[in-house]
């Protein structure tokens, strides 16, 4: 392979992302990874029996550098997964999470990591794109990981907030075209259930959504969350406003 080619294929691999909710179980080593997933030096032959109960195996971390990653496209409500040392000990595996894909902070640390397979869910930052299970020290024994599943946060990142004339604006950086996205403010985020009234909603364009709060008041605390019907219920379009003009006949 030319240099330029691996330079190519490893663009490829670093911009191919996994659309949420995205979900692996097996097989792991020799198999072709799902878009934005990458496995990178797992350990043949897979570990068997699984821990996640399909019967497809659990990936072999077996030295010092390995790892499974997963490049995802929204924000993440949580990271699930199997995880089980096999003679571990004196090393640490880490899951860690990142913005870019190029600084990594810990999400979860083991060491040693549980000797029976054992399952666990983690929350990564609204603002992180990049997971990864990392084999970062190796002295002694491997890990064994399985059934990984990224579950979609409900709410959007606000990327922006600026209030000019008692008009609140928010931007969210991503939208799908095909999708309504609400507005949502509380001005009591301790009361138990927080009362969230919706302000306004906007249908997706595809790229950075503009949402409105028309009368901005303090304290007001914003969430954004897709609030598109349920297929078979119709949203009518919103009707031109036209000056009033008293009662239709
Ligand atoms: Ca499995
Ligand atoms: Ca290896």
């Amino acid at each position: 392979m030319t240099a330029g080619c691996a330079a190519a294929l490893a663009a490829r691999a670093a911009f191919a992302q996994a659309v949420l909710p995205t979900s692996y179980t097996g097989p792991w080593q020799g198999y072709e990874p799902p878009s934005g997933w990458i496995f990178s030096g797992l350990g043949s032959p897979d570990y068997g029996p699984d821990y996640d109960g399909y019967n497809d195996g659990a990936a072999k971390l077996d030295d010092t550098g390995d790892f499974i990653s997963i490049h995802y496209d929204l924000p993440a409500a949580a990271v699930s997964f199997w995880i089980r040392g096999l003679t571990f000990s004196g090393g640490t595996f880490r899951v860690e999470e990142s913005v870019d894909g190029a600084a990594w902070t810990e999400l979860a640390a083991y060491a040693p990591p549980p000797t029976n397979a054992t399952f666990q869910t983690l929350e990564p930052s609204l603002h992180s794109r990049h997971l990864r299970f990392i084999y970062s020290a190796r002295v002694t024994g491997n890990v064994g990981i399985d059934g990984i599943s990224i579950a979609k946060s409900p709410f959007y990142l606000i990327e922006r907030f600026e209030t000019s004339n008692g008009v609140g604006r928010v931007w969210i950086s991503t939208s799908d075209a095909s999708r309504l996205y609400g507005l949502q403010h509380t001005t009591n985020l301790a009361m138990n259930p927080v009362p969230w009234v919706q302000v306004s909603s906007a249908w997706g364009n595809g790229g950075e959504l503009e949402l409105i709060d028309f009368a901005v008041a303090y304290p007001r605390y914003y969430r954004v969350l897709d609030v598109t019907p349920p297929p078979g219920k119709t949203v009518l379009p919103a009707r031109a406003k036209t000056p009033w003009r008293g009662a239709a006949r």
